[in-house]
């Protein structure tokens, strides 16, 4: 197996949450640890100053949230990390969604005062669906969060998961003294240093030690050896293998913004998580360490660079070995096609590379032949599966505010919406532009975008459909005349296919009944064209 080395040296995972939990402020403490930068901007709390590393787009900088999932690598214990930080807002869940699908493991952050909320548990239902390995970080323990054992329990019962704490809390909020790290047998003691990669702790190997008293006070001290003593005996060792087959939860408690306990985290994920596994496609399993290179393209990104209007294909390598230049097999186009300018993400670096391994997501430079779900190859022909596509819910007609900009405008449209969460549709034997979305937030991102990448002003006005159905019919006089028919509700989309957009269910399913020669085509996985 020539790649195992490479192959058993990465680790790629994404950090999933609840929109605010503070998953881009653990992101950035992670990239301290890997040296990647040299201060983390403060997320948020202060908009002026300076910014996230990976909220790199102008709209979440000054939103302060995440609107789309960011890349990054760096090397930790010779161990190379690939990170990917989602965006928590539902409105863009199928960013998030899709990513899970390019990872081998996930970091689940928890709001300590928040508990489980809506987006964990909608999150952990896909993670639970593919039993992919869950590290949970307890956040916020600056602040006054909930009793740690209630909490343990609210998580084990909602998400059904089993949980092992690997670090326990002392307090928490302005009585927080730090946590004690039941692995390691070290006690760190709780300062708000948010630069701080080395450890501070203090190894109490023997609990009943008075050293214990003298660092957190007696009444604190007895509270730990009475918790620690409980857990020790609950738990035990963390079982890895149960954790990688999905089944446990190892549990860590911090703070992110005060870099408080992340290394602890890091520290385990490095023993712990899975190196990059096995795929399934369309005909057979793809091992990591075959000889052959396969990957997918699981996100698109417009204007990654404004300054080089450039658009990115995102790859997970999936077996083999990716190489600059060299001829690869685009399965969907059936057409061999290689990458002089391949990168690989230090937040808002690209670096080129010369080659990549599985594991690696590699950003390859786009002008317009990459959908998502494509796939590459040595030759075989096959699709990976599980990535999932979504049917817009909402659509809303694009209005022009400034004729100048007309050009700017279709460019603008053509490209935002090549990059799959919002589709783009045009009123059919007419110019009156659609986009259909799954979220409203979308559409706030689309605007501005269009302005401040295409220098497009518009407004949306909605419209009252509520699904898009692809027709066909082989009868082409019954589809011409159902097309006359129902004008106002007849678009193309971008390749020019035929579309019904229905105001219910009611008005499809008297047009199902009535039509019965035209077929209403509903997109289900992404590969599989809407259209055959
Ligand atoms: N008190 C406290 N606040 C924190 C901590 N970690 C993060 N925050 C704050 O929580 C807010 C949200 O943090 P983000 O890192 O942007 O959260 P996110 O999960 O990336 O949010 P989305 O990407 O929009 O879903 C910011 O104001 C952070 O400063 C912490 O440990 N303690
Ligand atoms: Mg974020």
């Amino acid at each position: 197996m020539k790649y195992d080395s490479e192959i058993n040296k990465r680790r790629t995972f994404a950090i999933i949450s609840h929109p605010d939990a503070g998953k881009t402020t653990l992101t950035e403490k992670f990239l301290l640890f890997g040296g990647a930068i040299q201060t983390a901007g403060a997320v948020k709390s202060n908009k002026i100053k300076k910014y996230a590393t990976s909220d790199f787009m102008e709209i979440e900088r000054q939103r302060g949230i995440s609107v789309a999932t960011s890349v990054m690598s760096f090397e930790y214990r010779n161990t190379l990390v690939n990170l990917l930080d989602t965006p928590g807002h539902k409105d863009f869940a199928e960013d998030t969604y899709r990513t899970l699908t390019a990872v081998d493991s996930v970091v689940l952050v928890i709001d300590s005062v928040n508990g489980v909320e809506e987006q964990t548990r909608r999150l952990m239902e896909v993670c639970r669906m593919r039993d992919t390995p869950v590290i949970v970080f307890i956040n916020k323990m600056d602040r006054d969060g909930r009793n740690r054992l209630d909490l343990l329990e609210e998580i084990e019962k909602e998400l059904s998961l089993h949980l092992h704490p690997m670090t326990w809390p002392i307090n928490s909020g302005k009585d927080f003294k730090g946590v004690y790290n039941l692995h390691d047998k070290t006690l760190l003691l709780f300062t708000a240093n948010t630069k701080a990669t080395e450890d501070e702790s203090v190894v109490i190997s023997d609990l009943s030690a008075p050293l214990l008293d003298e660092k957190v006070g007696e009444k604190d001290a007895a509270q730990l050896r009475e918790d620690a003593e409980l857990i020790e005996g609950v738990y035990g060792e963390l079982d890895a293998e149960s954790y990688r087959a999905g089944k446990t939860a190892p549990v860590f408690f911090g703070s992110a913004i005060n870099n408080f306990g992340v290394k602890e985290l890091l520290d385990t994920f490095i023993r712990v998580a899975p190196t990059p596994q096995p795929r399934e496609t369309t005909i057979r399993e793809v091992l990591p360490d075959e000889d052959k290179l396969s990957g997918f393209v699981f996100k698109i990104h417009a204007n990654l660079d404004p300054k080089h209007r450039d658009r990115i294909a995102f790859m997970r390598i999936c077996s083999g070995k990716f190489e600059r230049n060299k001829y690869y097999h685009h399965v969907r186009l059936d057409r061999e096609v290689r990458f002089s300018n391949p990168y690989t993400f230090l937040a808002r670096q690209k670096d080129v590379i010369e080659e990549a391994f599985s594991g690696d997501v590699v950003g390859l430079f786009d002008t317009g032949n990459f959908k998502i779900g494509d796939t590459l190859t040595e030759g075989e022909d096959f699709y990976f599966t599980g990535i999932p596509s979504f049917s817009p819910e909402i659509f809303k007609e694009v209005i022009n505010k400034d004729p100048m900009k007309t050009k700017q405008l279709e460019k603008g449209l053509l490209q935002l919406t090549d990059e799959g969460v919002a589709q783009l549709f045009t009123q059919h034997g007419g110019n009156r532009k659609i986009i259909g979305c799954v979220g409203e937030l979308q559409f706030e991102v689309i605007q501005y975008r269009l302005l401040q990448e295409y220098g497009a002003s518009v407004q949306f006005n909605s419209l009252p459909f509520y699904k898009a159905c692809w027709i066909t019919s082989h009868d082409k006089k019954k589809l011409d005349e159902f097309t006359r028919f129902k004008t106002g509700n007849i678009v193309v989309d971008k390749d020019g296919h035929l579309v019904y957009l229905a105001q219910s269910e009611w008005f499809l399913d008297t047009e199902r009944r009535n039509n019965p020669d035209i077929e209403f085509h509903f997109t289900s996985e992404i590969h599989k064209e809407a259209v055959d």
